[in-house]
């Protein structure tokens, strides 16, 4: 293994503009399983996270709370620092841009970089995206076809003076920079995306400060801006550290990072704003930027602001937190997108966690208990088998060492699962039961129990970094003291024989996937029926149309103004009417079949009253896609009509287009 060293490892720092979910604990997990490694081999380790605090988005929604945003984001972020305790995160700091030192050096950095001439004064003009908190340019949003790029929701278009970061300045120098260090971007495919969509085609110079809104760290020597969030928020990574104040020890051990571990998203931002940012402030750059993938559900990437987010404090609630972290950490290839569902969640917990390791440890530990009374026997007898376990074993934690320092976690992780696959092959090649049985076979079973207890010691020191509670349980039943944590107890022969094991409860509980799946069809079902009162077959269901009836012009109280955010969560999508038929046993349901780009829908809608069936096929409608199903005289419905209609229900269209428009698009 390679020397010890300092190691500085960071999270993004997230928005509290809502609770987070389950993709933020992957990135943090993540992050806390490098950093534990890191500790686990002796390198002086500092691992940060924390709070991007400021922001329209922010300033919008405590006003909306009738709160300061001080009060809002302080709520939060308590929710924050709660979820990391929850899921063992070992943070060493912990950085809210509202801090007062990194206030400070925020504004100590403005200023020098406009003293010398690398911030100007200019006027922006171009769009911005409130959900996202982007400026972008003319180009970029004609580009996208009139929205953001980002999120394809609307911008708006505004001009404001606005200070100016000479990006373009650093343009050549960080192409060479980039080339020069080829494991700079990681994973090696973001490289090339940087460099052939962004660099090469020019950059331009950003904006760096706001007029229209106030919270955020006031520009000292122009109190009428405030410092635009991508400033503010990527020298959090040096500020942390004491830079620009008067104790910056830390910075001086620590900086530069060794790797800044981001959503593939930021990649951008992380590898083109920061390295120029450092460059001009003649500050070394970090060692690497890793950009992993994102975890998505059926309907695409987890997002506050889509609100199809699934909480992490119930699952670990559900299921323990050591399941949650082995989960996020094994699932998915880090550095790809991969999906997250009950399914593949339920399936991990009982074949990795339940059968192979927790039956293989509660296995070895009763048979020492039942052919020693408890007390780990000494080698003996050795056979052909011994040789390759005892190999495996050895070999582990260096194979284990390079994939960690290539941030190659799931894989570290399914080469511990081949030493516990082995161990589980063994019991059944030696068939310790049949020794057991003969006067013959007590020496070998000795060999056999104390080679299955000692592959078990060392994988309970490897996977200490991953899983926080699983380990010093492990050690606790086999009698191994938990200083044996560390990386240097890791090689073959540590168990003491004569140690006393413990038998002790089962390691993960193996959860019943029929009675847990059906769990969550009824969860699923109650949040239906609290979100439609419209259920089949009693009349209600009938009743409700798929027009907003009650919604005739002027009768009824406008509703309450919402934020965009708000208006995002429904997804309208252009729908044609392929095929139509009456719904024989109501009076008002018909049961459209409608083509949403590739995919084909059924859509029961309560306009019988008002279109047969042939009125309505070959016809462009406007569907909210994203509406739970919901199932009506039998038939399950997957999304509604939009239809605009007069108080009493006596008309009612249902909507078009002006213009011949295909089928799947977004309607905004
Ligand atoms: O972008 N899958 O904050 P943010 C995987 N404040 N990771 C996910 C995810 C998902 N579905 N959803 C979120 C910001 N993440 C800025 C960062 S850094 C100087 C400023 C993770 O609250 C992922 O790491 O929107 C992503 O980059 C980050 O959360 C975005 O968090």
């Amino acid at each position: 293994m390679a020397d010890k060293k300092t190691f500085y490892i960071t999270t993004p720092i997230y928005y509290p503009s809502a609770s987070l979910h389950i993709g933020h604990a992957y990135s943090t997990v993540a992050t806390d399983a490098i950093a534990r490694y890191h500790r686990q081999r002796g390198d002086e380790t500092y691992f940060l996270t924390g709070s991007d605090e400021h922001g329209q988005k922010i300033e919008r929604k405590a006003k909306a709370e009738g709160v300061t945003p001080q009060e809002y984001v302080d709520k939060i972020v308590a929710g924050f620092k709660d979820l990391w305790k929850l899921l063992d995160i070992s943070y060493d700091g912990f950085i809210r841009t509202t801090d007062d030192y990194h206030v400070k050096a925020v504004q100590k950095m403005f200023k020098k970089l406009y003293d010398q001439g690398d911030i100007y004064k200019s006027k922006y003009t171009g769009f911005y995206c409130t959900p996202c908190e982007s400026f972008w340019l003319d180009r970029q949003v004609k580009e996208a076809g009139g929205v953001c790029p980002d999120c394809g929701g609307p911008v708006e278009l505004v001009e404001e003076e606005s200070y100016f970061f000479r990006l373009s300045k650093y343009a050549d120098r960080l192409i060479q920079y980039i080339k020069d260090n080829p494991t700079f971007i990681q994973p090696n495919s973001r490289t090339n995306e940087m460099l052939q969509n962004f660099l090469l085609p020019g950059l331009e110079d950003l904006c760096v400060s706001r007029t229209s809104f106030t919270w955020g760290i006031p520009v000292d020597f122009d109190s009428k801006h405030v410092v635009y969030v991508w400033l503010d928020a990527l020298s959090n990574y040096i500020t942390a550290l004491g830079w620009g104040s008067e104790d910056d020890s830390l910075y001086k051990k620590f900086w530069p990072a060794d790797v800044h571990i981001v959503g593939k998203e930021i990649v951008r931002f992380h590898t083109i704003i920061w390295p120029i940012m450092l460059m001009a402030l003649g500050e070394p750059l970090p060692k690497q930027v890793f950009g992993h993938g994102w975890l998505v559900l059926d309907g695409g990437k987890m997002s506050k602001s889509k609100g199809n987010v699934v909480d992490p404090v119930a699952l670990c609630a559900r299921y323990g937190v050591d399941a949650i972290r082995y989960f996020l950490l094994r699932e998915v290839p880090f550095g790809s997108d991969g999906t997250f569902s009950n399914e593949a969640l339920i399936a991990r917990i009982n074949t990795d966690l339940a059968n192979d390791l927790g039956n293989l440890l509660s296995r070895t530990v009763a048979m020492i208990d039942k052919y020693f009374g408890g007390a780990l026997p000494a080698p003996a007898v050795t056979a052909d088998e011994d040789a390759a376990l005892i190999a495996l074993a050895s070999e582990l934690p260096a194979k284990v060492d390079v994939l960690m320092n290539e941030l190659h976690i799931p894989d570290a992780l399914a080469e511990i699962w081949k030493l516990v696959g082995a161990c589980n092959k063994y019991i059944d090649v030696t068939a310790p039961w049949t020794l057991a049985k003969s006067e013959a076979g007590q020496e070998r079973l000795k060999t056999v129990l104390y080679n299955l207890a000692e592959s078990l010691r060392i994988v309970a020191v490897l996977l200490t970094p991953f899983l926080t509670s699983t380990p010093a349980k492990m050690f606790v039943q086999l009698g191994t003291a938990p200083a044996q944590a560390s990386l240097n107890a890791v090689a073959w022969g540590g168990s003491v024989p004569g140690s006393q094991v413990h038998k002790g409860e089962a390691l993960f509980p193996r959860i019943d996937v029929e009675a847990e799946l059906a769990y969550f069809a009824a969860e699923a079902d109650k949040a239906k029926a609290a979100a439609t009162p419209a259920t089949e077959p009693a009349p209600a269901a009938e009743a409700a149309p798929a027009a907003p009836a009650k919604h005739g012009h002027g009768d009824d109280e406008a509703p309450a103004e919402i934020e965009y955010d708000d208006f995002a969560k429904i997804d309208l999508r252009l729908a044609k009417v392929v095929a139509c038929e009456e719904i024989k046993k109501s009076k008002k349901l018909l049961k459209l079949t409608v083509e949403v780009g590739a995919e084909t829908r059924t859509v029961v809608s309560g306009i019988k009253q008002w279109y047969t069936p042939d009125d309505l096929v070959g016809k462009t409608v406007v569907l909210v896609a994203n509406l739970k199903p919901v199932t009506l005289c039998g038939v399950e419905s997957h999304g509604m009509i939009l239809c605009a209609s007069d108080a009493a229900d006596e008309n009612l269209s249902a909507l078009t287009t002006l213009a011949e428009m295909e089928s799947g698009l977004k309607v905004r």
